[in-house]
């Protein structure tokens, strides 16, 4: 059998795969080409998920229909698709809710051939309940699930929906097993968000002592399958699975990372973005996404052998605009230039200056490490910038202190005096903070 879409043989890995219809509406925001491009990723994430896409569907709507997203006649072209080629399952590249779910379901299935509907997020999801590895992480996803994917799949069982769509959207993370009960819903809800909140805090208490301490945290974002990952591993041997997926991390992992300066930082890997990712999900992951938030120093990582690399950049900045975190330093890195080093240098010289300014970006590969050096040399601008003169007087029974400034601050000058000792440094706003008693000459209060 040919697989038309693909225009290759069926593998082992596609005859045993899920097949699966994918269907756009391209209403008056989009456009065809935009589409397409959201369901080449749609196809990947169905790929990731252990699926294989058998055939698109589009229609140009400008409003969908409010019951069954498309019109009359394209679900009967669909119905006729699926029942003729035994396609059980339908992926919606769009937001769905559970009635159009249950309305479409029952539009494509008869009495010989079941179809399961889903829809982007749903998908999405059931990637991250394969992906999830820390209690924190499952905990997230198995929320988010029974928030968004049960009450969706209520209506046609949870068993039907397993045997027809293969597990897809339906499998739970780890272990576990998806649930569609109401009751239990609501019980493991409530569960389930108080052990977030004592994780949450007990977090955000991590998260203070790691401020207080004064390391600079920077935290690599961008693009699912930018090489997030790879990069943290090239810097710090960190042993993260990377890999030519959508979504391989999902829980975010640090580690520290000594700058040429002699100063430790502290580098995290987080969880992808992604196009038309749902504000709900971007809320159920809160926590993860917290290390984004928190972070000093931003580093966006952009896949230029990326047609969409332009767009990825876009996604990135608004998501990170979302989440409050587009007012820090930001170092952009366009990652890959051992695959494509002409669009490299178009996406550059072309989008740079509209897009970002020039001088924030560093082109480089994790995979050979290419580029890497002038990486480091811009993280270390990003860290020091921010950075003021300022004095400290500290009493001589707190020598100690002297210690913890030398490693928070850059110390420039050391005076030993007969009651203090006088520290003169360049200084960070939380540095500033954390010694803020002994102040006593800083740009802050000569203004004053
Ligand atoms: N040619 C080339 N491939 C790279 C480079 N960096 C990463 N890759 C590949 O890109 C794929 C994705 O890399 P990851 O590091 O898993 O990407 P990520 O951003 O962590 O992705 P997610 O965790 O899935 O969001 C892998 O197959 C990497 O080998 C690079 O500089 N050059
Ligand atoms: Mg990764």
């Amino acid at each position: 059998m040919e697989n038309k879409l693909l225009n290759t043989p069926w593998g082992e890995d596609e005859i045993n795969a899920v097949r699966a219809v994918l269907v756009s509406v391209i209403t008056g925001r989009t456009t065809e080409r935009e589409a397409q491009v959201s369901l080449d990723e749609l196809e990947r994430l169905l790929e990731t998920a252990g699926g294989s896409a058998f055939a698109r569907l589009t229609q140009s709507k400008y409003s969908p229909d409010p019951a069954t997203v498309i019109g009359s006649g394209k679900i009967k072209e669909l119905y006729e698709l699926c029942s003729v080629n035994e396609v059980p399952l339908v992926v919606f590249d769009m937001e769905l809710t559970p009635s159009q779910i249950k309305n479409i379901e029952d539009a494509l299935s008869d009495d010989k051939h079941d179809v399961m509907v889903i829809d982007r997020a749903m998908l999405i999801l059931d990637i991250f309940a394969l992906h999830a590895q820390s209690s924190e992480g499952k905990l997230q996803v198995e929320l988010a699930q029974l928030k968004y994917t049960a009450p969706r799949l209520i209506g046609k069982g949870l068993q039907l929906s397993r045997q027809v769509g293969g597990n897809i959207a339906v499998r739970g993370p780890g272990e576990t097993k998806l649930e569609t009960d109401r009751r239990y819903i609501e019980r493991r809800i409530q569960f389930l968000e108080e052990q977030l909140r004592k994780l949450d805090s007990s977090r955000s208490t991590m998260r203070k002592a790691r401020q207080r301490s004064g390391i600079t945290s920077c935290a690599i974002v961008g693009y699912t399958n930018a090489g997030k990952s790879t990069l943290l591993n090239y810097l710090t041997g960190a042993g993260i699975l990377a890999e030519d997926k959508l979504f391989a991390t999902l829980d975010p992992t640090t580690r520290r990372y000594k700058l040429p300066s002699g100063e430790e930082i502290l580098l995290t890997d987080t969880v992808g973005f992604i196009r038309n990712l749902p504000h709900h999900l971007i809320k159920a992951f809160k926590s993860t996404l917290d290390e984004v938030k928190y972070a000093d120093i931003i580093l966006v990582l952009i896949d230029t052998s990326d047609p969409e690399c332009q767009n990825q950049l876009k996604v990135s900045k608004e998501l990170l605009r979302e989440l409050d975190a587009d007012d820090k330093p930001v170092v952009y890195v366009w990652n890959k230039c051992d695959a494509e080093s002409d669009r490299l240098l178009n996406v550059v010289w072309d989008q740079a200056g509209s897009l970002v300014s020039f001088k924030d970006t560093v082109a480089v590969s994790a995979k050979t490490g290419e580029g890497i050096d002038e990486l480091i040399a811009k993280l270390e601008e990003a860290v020091s910038q921010g950075r003021l003169p300022v004095s400290y007087r500290i009493p001589n029974d707190k020598s100690g202190e002297l210690n913890r400034i030398y490693k928070l601050a850059t110390v420039t000058n050391v005076n030993y005096t007969h009651d203090y000792i006088e520290v003169d440094t360049l200084s960070d706003s939380r540095a500033r903070g954390v010694f803020a008693e002994y102040v006593y000459n800083s740009p802050d209060n000569i203004d004053e």
